[in-house]
């Protein structure tokens, strides 16, 4: 590893530790206690995953693959265990990602949605810093002209990222923005457009109407770019984040999410049943409140900062 890379690790790792501490002590302690891996050390282990937020389907589905592990390859010793919830874990998350051509020199869209709080215009500016860093061109669109002051903090992540914003005054149609937003991008040739959304209006309905309609406008006006439409989820939230994913997938097509504030809470763990249930892959983890707190998902490193 190089030095960046252990001080992205090591970062993860400090995120995750209430994770862990939640998980696997749990795990290792059920361990001590039991020798071998029999029906009551399974019920036990059942139990931990159940209650720490993996959820009951995909506490079921490592139930099982454990079962089936264990009597093809003659494995006795819960000593293993780790090892086993380890790889079912990394195998589901990696089945779930989508191969990306870094090659690739279409324009792309990155439509930002969630519910309100959850993190969208924080990780909005510090993706668009990672992007601006890596060479690309970024516009970011201020679609959210529900709340007052949203514009303002936007333009404030946008000046930290040095990137360009198109935005309007509150009030206004947040559709008329996006309009906008897609001719700058034509015209500078632009890598990557990002917009934000409001994630409150006066009702869901509203809400979901005023996504639709701006999902419309990008994939009518806007059809040579990839749309990407990124779901962003506070990990606090628990399994309430897996309600929210099914709610905004009726309106729009998610490809993507954000998992926001694994700093600090003890269900990271949440990260599992959201992929496995939905089969959408996690893009990016926020790890703080800061413009370098976020993290590209990786499968492998995720799992072991929490079960390491
Ligand atoms: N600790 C921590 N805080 C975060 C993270 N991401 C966002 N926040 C905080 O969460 C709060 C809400 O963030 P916003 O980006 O305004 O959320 P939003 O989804 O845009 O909210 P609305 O525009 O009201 O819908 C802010 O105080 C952020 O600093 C994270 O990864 N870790
Ligand atoms: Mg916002």
């Amino acid at each position: 590893m190089n030095n960046e890379k252990k001080g992205f690790f090591a970062k993860l790792k400090e995120g995750l530790s209430k994770t862990k501490k939640n998980l696997t002590e749990q795990i290792e302690n059920i361990i001590f206690s039991h020798r071998k891996i029999d029906d009551d050390f399974l019920e036990e282990l059942e139990e931990i995953l159940i209650t720490s937020d993996m959820g009951v389907d995909t506490t079921l589905d490592i139930i099982e693959y454990i079962k089936g592990e264990v009597k093809k390859n003659k494995i006795e010793d819960t000593s293993e265990i780790k090892d086993l919830i380890k790889k079912y874990l990394v195998n589901m998350l990696k089945e779930n990602e989508e191969i990306e051509d870094e090659e690739d020199t279409q324009q792309q869209v990155i439509l930002v949605v969630g519910v309100n709080g959850v993190g969208k215009t924080t990780s909005i500016g510090k993706i668009a810093n990672r992007i601006k860093s890596s060479g690309k061109s970024v516009i970011v669109a201020a679609a959210d002209t529900f709340r007052a002051a949203a514009v303002e903090q936007l333009k404030e992540w946008c000046n930290r990222a040095d990137v360009d914003i198109i935005a309007s005054e509150q009030g206004s149609d947040p559709g008329s923005v996006i309009y906008d937003a897609i001719k700058a991008a034509k015209a500078r040739k632009t890598d990557v457009l990002i917009c934000d959304t409001a994630g409150r209006l006066h009702n869901k309905k509203n809400l979901m109407n005023e996504l639709s309609k701006i999902f419309k406008i990008l994939d009518k006006e806007f059809s040579e770019a990839k749309i990407n439409v990124y779901l962003v989820i506070d990990a606090t939230t628990g399994q309430n984040g897996i309600i929210q994913a099914k709610l905004f997938g009726e309106t729009c097509k998610i490809n993507g999410l954000v998992l926001t504030k694994l700093d600090g809470t003890a269900k990271g763990g949440i990260a599992f049943p959201i992929v496995n249930e939905l089969n959408i892959p996690i893009k990016y983890i926020g790890v703080g409140e800061q413009i370098d707190d976020l993290q590209t998902f990786n499968a492998e490193d995720f799992v072991n900062a929490i079960f390491e």
